[in-house]
């Protein structure tokens, strides 16, 4: 597998997942304020529990693709900060907020990914998925992103620049080529088990992906 047949073999998903109604809403700035703040508040929640997942991901990595990592986890505590300044400014409770179903269902995805099926930090799990499928859903999380927002560069108002910026910008895009290749290189080095799973992660990534701005877009 490599990251551009993954992403072939979501067929029709990943589309979905990178061209929302709910990006040109936001493009054409007809989203209603409960859409785009049920979409802040659950990526919110998304976000915490990719720390983890990037923590997990770091744990497994080759010392050749930790500068990237690192790096990524950097911006992640930028990220959480940032998200409770805007939460803060749209008068949004993050902590007393309730996880809606597809932001509970792509957080215990990744959780699988860490302690294996129904895994939790609790119970320790069978020990997760191999370093070449995280490395493949970390990419294509951050991918599915970069697309979607990147479609809508120049396309909004100043309401929603720097979010199409945080993750539409050229520089984001340089990191997800690198998390590609990252990824690339660890799926080459293991065979069709490791890159049928890989392949099944990503499908459900990019269905979760569309579920959860379709959560957002029903407000
Ligand atoms: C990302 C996100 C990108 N924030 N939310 C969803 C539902 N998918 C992907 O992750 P990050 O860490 O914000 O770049």
């Amino acid at each position: 597998a490599t990251t551009k047949s993954l992403i072939e073999g979501c067929g029709e998903a990943w589309k979905q997942a990178t061209l929302h109604p709910f990006l040109d809403a936001v493009a054409d700035g007809s989203i209603k304020p409960e859409q785009f703040n049920t979409w802040l508040v659950q990526d919110y929640h998304f976000v915490r529990a990719f720390v983890r997942f990037t923590a997990t991901t770091m744990a497994s990595a080759p010392d050749a693709h930790m500068a990237t990592l690192l790096g990524g986890m950097a911006v992640l505590q930028g990220e959480l900060a940032w998200f409770r300044e805007k939460a803060a400014q749209r008068g949004l409770d993050l902590d007393g907020a309730e996880l809606q179903p597809a932001c509970r269902a792509y957080r215990d995805l990744m959780a699988e990914l860490q302690y294996g099926p129904g895994g939790a930090a609790a119970t320790g799990g069978s020990g997760g998925a191999p370093y070449a499928v995280k490395a493949a859903a970390f990419w294509a999380i951050e991918a599915c992103y970069n697309t979607a927002w990147g479609g809508l560069l120049g396309r909004t108002g100043p309401e929603y620049s720097e979010y199409v910026s945080r993750w539409g910008s050229p520089e984001f895009g340089q990191y997800v080529e690198v998390l590609a290749a990252q990824a690339d290189a660890a799926l080459a080095q293991e065979g069709p088990e490791v890159a049928a799973s890989a392949a099944e992660v990503v499908k459900r990534i990019a269905d979760l992906e569309v579920r959860f701005w379709g959560m957002a877009y029903g407000g």
